[in-house]
């Protein structure tokens, strides 16, 4: 059964596949799963018909047959479990792999997301300009212990895992903020490079396209 994912029918990032739906498309590219999308708008993610699928009325979504997810965290990790190729068959390995699904979401994304709230909701705040260095510290602490386990290695335990596709999907919200160290910007390349995620961003990137040029 083909699932249909949500995503914005106008991204505000502009086709910088910074949406969750990125994450999604990309799982689903990795395991050659085709899917389709059904595009809302900001108005249609709050109304009652797309609550039913997502309580926060946010993207994305995901239904197959009469399953309904929705946390691109939790849709990752059901399309990890369903299809080959982004756990490793070792049970210990794999349990590994899922630890780093959760490090990425819990313990790296929250003091990006804290930068994004200082740069767009204080913005103007008299105090927003210390606040941000204080983030930016914060970040830069948990960013360098992750560069460390990481080391020289191409992922984080072995081969490419779904813990390595959230964790390069959190990490390219920093792209071009200067706070991704040589190793962890290598680290987000790697996964950019990956075909998966070429015809993954493509598409969402088509989707801005057509929204900006009427087409
Ligand atoms: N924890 C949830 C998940 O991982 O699925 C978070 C889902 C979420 O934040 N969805 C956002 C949303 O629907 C879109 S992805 N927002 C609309 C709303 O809450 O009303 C987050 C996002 C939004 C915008 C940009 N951007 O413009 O760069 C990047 C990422």
């Amino acid at each position: 059964m083909t699932p249909t994912i949500t995503a914005f029918e106008r991204s505000p990032d502009r086709g910088r596949g910074l949406g969750r739906d990125m994450h999604v498309r990309w799982a689903l590219e990795e395991v050659g799963q085709p899917y389709d999308v059904r595009l809302v708008s900001f108005a249609e993610m709050k109304e009652p018909a797309h609550r039913a699928l997502h309580p926060f009325g946010q993207i994305p979504t995901y239904e197959e047959g009469d399953l309904a997810l929705f946390e691109s965290g939790a849709i990752v990790f059901h399309i990890a479990q369903r299809h080959a190729g982004l756990l490793p068959d070792d049970a210990n390995a794999r349990a590994r792999a899922i630890t780093w699904m959760f490090a990425a979401l819990s313990t790296v994304e929250p003091p990006i997301l804290e930068l994004v709230t200082a740069k767009f909701l204080e913005g103007d705040k008299s105090w927003s300009g210390q606040r941000r260095l204080l983030v930016e510290d914060r970040i830069r602490n948990r960013l360098g212990d992750l560069s460390r386990r990481l080391g020289d290695a191409d992922w984080l335990d072995g081969a490419f895992s779904a813990g390595d596709l959230v964790m390069v999907g959190v990490l390219r919200r920093l792209n071009g903020s200067g706070l991704l160290d040589p190793n962890l910007a290598a680290y987000v390349a790697r996964g950019e490079a990956r075909p998966a995620f070429k015809r993954a961003f493509d598409a969402q990137l088509a989707v801005f396209t057509a929204a900006s040029t009427g087409r």
